[in-house]
């Protein structure tokens, strides 16, 4: 862990902190030291005692700039509730609070600021009044630090428990690498010689330089042309930590703040999740579907409408599950947090885990949670990479690539070999579902010849009665209106049957024939008609004209105005017929 955010009211004092911490003034732009106030996100960073690095991301306090807030507190490890000791806990410090819980937040620590300005009695009772507050919160048992830039106080103690804090959260939380990388953009700008540059904090998977990103909302490919991890170049950067990235192949203006980077195909994009969803305490009304929703996810900000799962509203400090539907997709997981805002109100709703990124079941059926086992019974089958990009988990597969519940599997198992039971000539595997030709080749006994599976020892198309019938009937075949079409078919396609518009020899009438025609040549060396090649085998128009097509097909015989001559194969091997 080494992401830190602050939070707390406005002007209590965090910008100051981590200037007196970093030697890096958060407040970048010429307005924001003029009103004295931030109102953008500040970076900055500094090496702890301990030597480990921690990245700040500073954020505004004035509740107008909440958003920024928000863009800034999407993919932290731990943060600095900084409350100033004068005023005390005010909306924004409970606002900031609020959302860092619903974020998921594990680890942080508390810094009481300007503790110049008070006394120790009052010290006293702030310090009181914040453990009330933070009671059976992740910050419940959390450090409540005295400091005062001013005089210098409680600096090195904020350092130390700072080391104490990413200690704890790398053993408690280690960040996952789950070689997907994904980065949220928080600032985009151009630097004088380097072109295009973003920032943002890197997690999911590891980045090397000239990786190829895909822009997602634009679907414009990128190279990262050099990394940069606080201020110093580096081709390799591990999930978890903050990063500039210089970027070819796109300008500074066409990236934005919330949007986000990934490796093509390594993501889902999704445009709908349902979620868990908690509603603040302090809300004074209820919540429903109607009403003008955002979202705030990684850096991002987004127009949504809502549904609830289960009931029609919710009110302050309940818990619920709610379908969220945006406007275009991006990259999500299970596990993912956003915060819900009301954006008429400008109020924080609440805030939750995504739980599903492509939910299957209607609002009224859907029971929404992380579990994968759920996800595979919902879709019924599902392939090892298509669970991966739904779930973020990856799992042995229980056929080929696939997975299914035991009794799904069980069911297709049964109904192929009833299939396989049944036909005479086999399964065409090119008909079946991807996931039956898996079980089906899973199956015991069963041979895949030419496309078709049947059980081992049961006889193939090619030894089907149909074939003994035809070879024996020669060039007098019986008529196919009777038989089963679909077998003759069959044989057809293994090339034992000759179909000529739908009178249908087998291969062996047309060499017969062959050995006919050279006779006949013989008595009539200029050619001969139909009736006489009719007569000469004995048989009727309806055979003779499909037959001597078929030969002429295959350059047996070549037709010259009424009469047939020899064709360039006449004398061919029996095999080139
Ligand atoms: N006396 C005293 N004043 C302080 C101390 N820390 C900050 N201040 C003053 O408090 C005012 C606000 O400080 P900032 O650090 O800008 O407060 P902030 O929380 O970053 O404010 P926003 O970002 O606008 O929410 C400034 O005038 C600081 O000089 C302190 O320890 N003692
Ligand atoms: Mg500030």
């Amino acid at each position: 862990m080494t992401v830190i955010a602050t939070a707390g009211h406005v002007d209590h004092g965090k910008s100051s902190l981590v200037l007196a911490l970093t030697g890096t003034d958060p407040d970048r732009w010429a307005e924001e030291k003029r009103r004295g106030m931030t109102i953008d996100l500040g970076f900055a960073h500094t090496r702890l005692p301990s030597g480990a690095t921690a990245s700040f991301i500073d954020v505004p306090g004035h509740i107008r700039f909440l958003r920024n807030m928000l863009a800034g507190v999407g993919a932290i490890d731990g943060c600095i509730l900084v409350v100033d000791a004068k005023e005390g806990w005010m909306p924004q410090t409970e606002e900031h609070f609020q959302i860092l819980k619903l974020l998921g937040l594990h680890h942080g620590l508390v810094a009481l600021t300007k503790v110049d300005l008070v006394d120790a009695e009052v010290e006293s009772v702030r310090r009181n009044e914040i453990r009330a507050k933070l009671r059976e919160s992740f910050l419940s048992d959390a450090p409540i630090i005295s400091v005062s830039v001013v005089s210098s106080i409680g600096l090195d103690e904020v350092r130390d428990a700072l080391d104490v804090l990413i200690a704890d959260s790398t053993h408690t939380n280690p960040v996952r690498n789950r070689n997907r990388p994904r980065l949220w953009i928080d600032r985009s700008f151009s630097a004088r010689g380097s072109g295009t540059v973003v920032t943002g904090t890197l997690i999911d998977g590891s980045l090397e330089s000239n990786a190829e990103l895909t822009i997602v909302r634009t679907q414009q490919r990128v190279r990262v042309r050099e990394i940069q991890q606080h201020e110093k170049s580096t081709t390799q950067l591990e999930p978890g930590h903050r990063c500039a990235l210089n970027l070819a192949g796109v300008n500074h203006a066409e990236i934005f703040r919330g949007d986000v980077l990934v490796v093509d195909g390594q993501w889902l994009q999704s445009a709908m999740f349902d979620a868990s969803l908690a509603i603040v305490p302090s809300l004074q009304h209820r919540v429903t579907r109607r009403g003008s929703y955002s979202v705030y996810i990684g850096s991002g900000e987004f127009a949504v409408k809502i549904r609830f799962i289960g009931t029609r509203e919710l009110y302050a400090n309940e818990n619920g599950f709610v379908r969220v539907a945006l406007q275009t997709p991006i990259p999500i997981l299970p596990g993912d947090r956003f915060i819900l805002r009301e954006s008429g109100r400008q109020e924080t709703i609440g805030g939750g885990e995504i739980l599903d990124i492509s939910p299957t079941l209607r609002t009224s059926k859907a029971k929404p949670d992380r579990s994968v086992e759920r996800v595979v019974s919902e879709r019924q089958w599902v392939t090892v990479k298509e669970l991966e990009l739904l779930t973020g988990e990856v799992r042995q597969p229980i056929v080929g690539d696939w997975l299914t519940t035991p009794k799904l599997l069980d069911v297709t198992r049964k109904e192929l070999a009833i299939k396989l039971a049944k036909t005479s000539d086999g399964l065409e595997i090119s008909r079946l579902k991807s996931h039956e030709q898996a079980v089906l080749a899973a199956l015991p006994d069963v041979v895949i010849e030419m496309g078709r599976a049947r059980i081992k020892g049961a006889s193939s198309i090619t030894e089907h009665p149909y074939v003994g019938l035809f070879a024996k009937a020669g060039v007098t075949p019986p008529d196919t209106k009777t038989l089963d079409r679909n077998i003759v078919r069959q044989i057809v396609q293994r090339g034992l049957f000759v179909d000529i518009d739908g009178v249908v020899f087998h291969i062996s009438a047309l060499e017969t024939a062959r050995l006919n025609v050279q006779k006949i040549l013989q008595q009539h060396p200029n050619g001969f008609t139909v009736s006489q090649f009719r007569e000469y085998l004995g048989i009727t128009r309806k055979h003779a004209v499909p037959l001597l097509e078929a030969l002429d097909r295959r350059a047996i015989t070549k037709r010259n105005g009424d009469l047939r001559v020899g064709g360039a194969r006449l004398n061919g091997e029996p095999s080139q017929v």
